[in-house]
């Protein structure tokens, strides 16, 4: 596949509802896509960076300015055998994971659709359904939080996952669970605690949640081998695995019991795929994480939830719980049994509603090959 084209653009596309984590609220999102042509077929990609570098130090400004510097123009022209090359001829380049994932996903929708499989497929993905689960954010009051967990089961979500903050946990969660005393919940700190709350974090071993995900710091692996070993509930990690080796060193350590696999986070499908395959080998279930990702990123994490060992319902739900309108056709929808089933169609299996594209649009860049004339 020779790479004639990148176009990269930044959309604005504002949340129904703004998200509320540890961290901080968003609710207008500056979404990054990578449009890509390859012989003359086009791939998508969603560079899946926050605003603001609170969730891992990547933003939508840092991951223009890598792609556009750096990425874009080591690969344009270039002559690949298959997506999974593209590691190695940005690895250079260090970091930036999400800026690396959303050009790398791009020709990987290429590579499906030129071999007319699905991207599910070509990732070599097993399931034809993805169980679901949603993500809440930290809400004003338990009880608003009850009201709201409530309506997601009843859609038929089937794992609920809690963020929470210091001051906003332990009543948050106890009040859920008595109201749902057999729903699977989970709960999500993006980093908000340390090792010293030991005695706090234990507490929620009393409410049976399937997972506490990423309580202590952000880049800590051991700190949370220390934890697990003093607290029942498994830990899940996060934002702390960029890579393979990482996973492997976390396993090691038994710093989590499961693991949550965002495509952006370890920089594209093929370390996706990697860190996928470590957790099977040492029988660490995995889930897909989400970054309220517009259509096309949601796309790619269905893909990639299809592997043998995404054992666990991930944060993948529907557009319409994020978006009023989204930028794939069809939507991303669920099933009354709290499944996503997998578009069988070749590549992403969506298609984009380029017009809808353009008009959100806010930035936009693209590289080209020379153009080669003809005699
Ligand atoms: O930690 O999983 C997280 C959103 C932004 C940043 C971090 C996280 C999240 C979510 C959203 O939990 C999940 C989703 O996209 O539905
Ligand atoms: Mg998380």
């Amino acid at each position: 596949m020779r790479i004639e084209s990148i176009t990269l653009r930044e959309l604005e596309m504002r949340l129904k509802w703004p998200f509320e984590t540890s961290f901080g609220v968003t609710q207008k999102r500056r979404v990054l896509l990578v449009e890509m042509i390859a012989n003359g077929v086009t791939g998508w990609g969603e560079v899946t960076t926050g605003e603001a570098p609170y969730y891992n130090y990547e933003t939508s400004d840092t991951a223009w300015l890598i792609i556009s510097e750096f990425i874009a123009p080591l690969l344009i022209g270039k002559e690949l055998e298959t997506a999974s090359d593209v590691p190695l001829l940005i690895n250079r380049i260090r970091g930036h994971q999400m800026a690396k994932a959303g050009v790398e996903n791009a020709l990987w929708d290429i590579e499906a659709q030129q071999k007319n499989i699905s991207l599910s497929k070509l990732l070599t993905g097993v399931h034809e359904e993805i169980p679901c689960g949603v993500s809440l954010g930290i809400r004003e009051s338990p009880q608003s939080l009850v009201e709201k967990v409530g309506e997601e089961l009843s859609k038929g979500y089937q794992r609920v996952k809690m963020k929470i903050k210091p001051g906003k946990d332990l009543d948050f969660v106890a009040a859920v669970r008595k109201q749902f005393p057999r729903a699977m919940l989970s709960v999500d700190a993006n980093s908000a605690y340390s090792l010293s709350d030991v005695d706090h974090l234990r507490k929620f071993d009393d409410y049976d949640l399937l997972m506490m995900e990423q309580p202590l710091q952000w880049d800590e692996i051991y700190s949370h081998a220390k934890l697990q070993k003093q607290i029942k509930t498994a830990l899940c990690l996060d934002e702390c695995i960029s890579h393979a080796r990482h996973a492997e060193a976390a396993i090691e350590l038994a710093a989590c019991r499961i693991l949550n696999i965002k495509v952006g986070r370890v920089g594209g499908h093929t370390e996706a795929r990697r860190v996928h395959d470590v957790c099977l080998q040492h029988s660490i279930p995995v889930w897909c994480g989400g970054m309220l990702e517009s259509g096309i990123g949601r796309a790619h994490n269905i893909a990639i939830s299809t592997l043998p060992n995404f054992a666990l319902p991930g944060d993948v739900s529907a557009s319409k719980r994020y978006w009023k309108e989204d930028i794939i056709d069809p939507e991303v929808e669920i099933t009354p049994r709290g499944t996503i089933r997998v578009p069988q169609g070749s590549g992403i299996g969506y298609s984009v509603k380029r017009e809808f594209v353009e008009h959100l649009t806010v930035k936009k860049q693209t590289w080209k090959t020379e153009v080669m004339v003809s005699a």
